[in-house]
């Protein structure tokens, strides 16, 4: 059965991968999975046809015959799921591994989003100064955390997983900070992942259609 995820049209990065769907395209590569975009513009994601698949009216979404998904915890959970690959055999290590899925998009992301959202939405506003070191105090210690968790190890429990998977493509949203580097552990973890062939496939990937043309640099 043919799988379909949608993409901006012309992501706002210009191709950096940190759309959310680079990591539902990197879980299918890793799991050998073909798969089709279409892409949808900023217009058509808040029209009736597309909110049909996302309440929300956001990217990416997944269909697959009848089965339709949104949210990239639940699409990379259902192809890790589905595909060998991206979850341990041992049921242990597979609950451990979804913790870290959980623990990516549920404690790890939500203050990087934060970050993002003040230093590149907000910050022209007038309170920006005052309000990016609260901001930066609530990642720093989840960093430390997260850092002192993995130690010296490749990846979170064991064996490359979706939790990696997920853990890797939040952590990508804090290198434009400046944070990621002060953490050489995890930055040596998210370098790990970006090396994946995986992962290398579905960053050009999505290059190839948000990277900017001569004509719109
Ligand atoms: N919780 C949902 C999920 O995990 O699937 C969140 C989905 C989401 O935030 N989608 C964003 C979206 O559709 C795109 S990924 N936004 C359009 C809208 O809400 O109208 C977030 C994102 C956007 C842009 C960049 N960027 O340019 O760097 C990075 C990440």
């Amino acid at each position: 059965m043919t799988i379909t995820i949608t993409a901006f049209e012309r992501s706002p990065d210009g191709g950096q991968g940190l759309a959310r769907d680079t990591r539902v395209r990197w879980a299918l590569e890793e799991v050998g999975q073909p798969y089709e975009v279409r892409p949808v513009s900023f217009r058509a994601m808040k029209e009736p046809a597309h909110l049909a698949l996302h309440p929300f009216g956001q990217i990416p979404t997944y269909e697959e015959g009848d089965l339709a998904l949104f949210e990239t915890g639940a699409i990379v959970f259902h192809i890790a799921e589905r595909h060998a690959g991206l979850l341990p055999d041992d049921a242990d290590a597979r609950a451990r591994a979804i913790t870290w899925i959980f623990a990516a998009l549920n404690t790890v992301e939500p203050p990087i989003v934060e970050l993002v959202i003040a230093r590149i939405f907000e910050g022209d506003k007038p309170w920006a100064q005052d309000r990016l070191p609260l901001v930066e105090g609530r990642v720093r210690p989840m960093m430390d955390r997260l850092s002192a968790r993995l130690g010296d190890a490749d990846w979170l429990d064991g064996e490359f997983s979706a939790g990696d998977l997920m853990m890797v493509s939040v952590l990508l949203r804090l290198r434009s900070s400046g944070i990621l580097d002060e953490y050489p552990r995890l930055a040596a973890y998210v370098a790990r992942g970006e090396a994946r062939p995986a992962y290398q496939r579905a960053f050009a990937d999505q290059l190839a259609i948000n990277a900017p043309t001569p004509a719109s640099r």
